[in-house]
């Protein structure tokens, strides 16, 4: 039998749940932190160990049968691939925050300000469902500390605790997107027998841990 090909975070955020979540499926692999592949031995699964912005376009183009990425990557690609499972791990929600004090009213009062992102993508059609003509600069981290340097008036960036935009004199100011891990695969790979199969025991595991 052919194996397949899962692609999971190499370092980073999601990574140890990505890992933990394919061992408690009962797949027997080690995980080298040095090699880029390593494979199952007793499932017909290969591992990729990728940086998560290049897994969803993995998937889209068939390199890799099936991922491990957050929402929020996928819909900043753009890609056309199908969702198979929410996963529970690496919640955050992608929110415009803006520096403490300013007490903006509602979302027009972006008109005319400038955001930055590293999400422009989602951003964008976020301001464009919105009717709000703001312009976005895009950086590509620590997008947190534009506003203290008068690089912008706002930033749209993931939140989880909240701790890292307080400790950057911002607060929430709203919501754009929330997110968690997913397991994305290639158009039609749903139906393929060893995916099939993949996916009951990820259920059953997310089930256990309920
Ligand atoms: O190296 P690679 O490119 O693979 O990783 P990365 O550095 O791009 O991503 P990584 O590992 O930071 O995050 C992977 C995924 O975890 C993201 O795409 C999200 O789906 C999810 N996730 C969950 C988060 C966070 N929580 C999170 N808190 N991603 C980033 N953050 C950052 C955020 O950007 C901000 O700088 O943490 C900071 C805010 O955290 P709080 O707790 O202070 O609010
Ligand atoms: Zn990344």
């Amino acid at each position: 039998m052919k194996a397949l090909k899962i692609a999971i975070q190499k370092s980073g955020r999601l990574n140890e749940k990505s890992v933990a979540l394919l061992k408690n499926c009962g797949l027997n692999f080690e995980n080298y932190k040095s090699s880029l592949i390593t494979s199952v031995n007793n499932f017909p699964l290969e591992i990729l160990f990728l940086r998560d912005d290049d897994i969803p376009e993995y998937v889209q183009d068939g390199i890799a049968d099936l991922g491990i990425v957050g929402e929020n990557v996928i819909q900043e690609k753009e890609v056309d691939v199908e969702y198979l499972q929410k996963l529970g791990f690496g919640k955050c929600t992608l929110k415009i925050a803006i520096p403490k004090g300013k007490n903006y009213e509602s979302l027009q009062e972006l008109n005319g300000k400038s955001i930055a992102t590293s999400n422009p993508i989602i951003l964008q059609k976020f301001l464009t469902e919105n009717k709000i003509d703001a312009s976005i600069r895009t950086i590509s981290g620590s997008v947190e500390i534009s506003p203290g340097l008068g690089l912008s008036d706002a930033i749209c960036d993931i939140v989880s605790t909240g701790g890292t935009l307080k400790s950057n004199g911002l607060e929430p100011f709203a919501d754009v997107l929330s997110s968690q891990a997913v397991l994305i695969g290639k158009k039609d790979i749903k139906h393929d027998s060893i995916v099939e199969e993949l996916l009951q025991r990820i259920q059953s595991v997310l089930r256990a841990s309920e």
